[in-house]
């Protein structure tokens, strides 16, 4: 079972936050599972620099497999892990790649099964489309939003509040999403992420 999956639209910022993420918790090695589409698993070892290179690189295989990191967390004399998976595959509208729609399956199985959601919103866009008077949220964000509702731990990180725009979108983030628990976070400064961490350790 998973423990952590992180969902949101492609570009938001969901890879980065998850190495963000790794950093924060310590991990300088990081050990992940890639489960590509056609069933098949692969497990890497890799520092977390080049990781950051690889994994965020936006090549296919980044976007069309599920990737797991587990994380060690020390608590006490015990060490325990968290797995956290970096969701790949959902779109709005109608998706003609099969590979696509397949990550997608597995995405939406690992949502099932997961303990907590953390949904990663790039607040910066968020903002852009307020001083464009267009739409803030898009059809997949709302529906994301429902199925996070459904957990026991759901968080919203506003991200790329490094980015002009931003703050505006947090603030309009904060609004429409009075009762969730929304975090301004930037995967590139680390901003935020200290309380990412202390709300991801309770999961261990
Ligand atoms: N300025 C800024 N860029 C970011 C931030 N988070 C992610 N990015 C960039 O946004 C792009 C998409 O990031 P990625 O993590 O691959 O998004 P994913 O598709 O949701 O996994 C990459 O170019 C990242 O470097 C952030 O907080 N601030
Ligand atoms: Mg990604």
């Amino acid at each position: 079972m998973s423990d952590v999956v992180v969902i949101g639209r492609t570009n938001a910022g969901k890879t980065s936050a998850c190495l963000r993420l790794a950093r924060a918790l310590g991990v300088e090695d990081l050990v992940w599972m890639v489960e590509r589409t056609d069933g098949g698993k692969e497990r890497r070892r890799l520092p977390i620099r080049e990781a950051e290179r690889w994994l965020t690189s936006g090549e296919p295989h980044s976007t069309t497999s599920l990737q797991t990191l587990t994380i060690p967390v020390a608590r006490g004399k015990v060490n325990r892990s968290v797995d956290i998976v970096d969701s790949t595959g959902l779109a709005d509208g109608r998706v003609g790649d099969e590979r696509v729609r397949r990550a997608m399956g597995q995405t939406l199985r690992a949502l099932i099964s997961a303990k907590a959601v953390l949904h990663v919103v790039d607040a910066a866009e968020v903002g852009r489309s307020l001083e464009a008077r267009a739409a803030p949220f898009h059809a997949l964000d709302e529906q994301l939003v429902a199925i996070g509702r459904t957990k026991a731990f759901y968080l919203v990180l506003a991200n790329k509040i490094d980015l002009p725009f931003a703050e505006r979108g947090v603030a309009w983030l904060r609004g429409r999403l009075h009762d969730a628990r929304v975090i301004a976070t930037s995967a590139k400064t680390g901003a935020g992420f200290d309380e990412v961490k202390r709300y991801v350790w309770k999961l261990a």
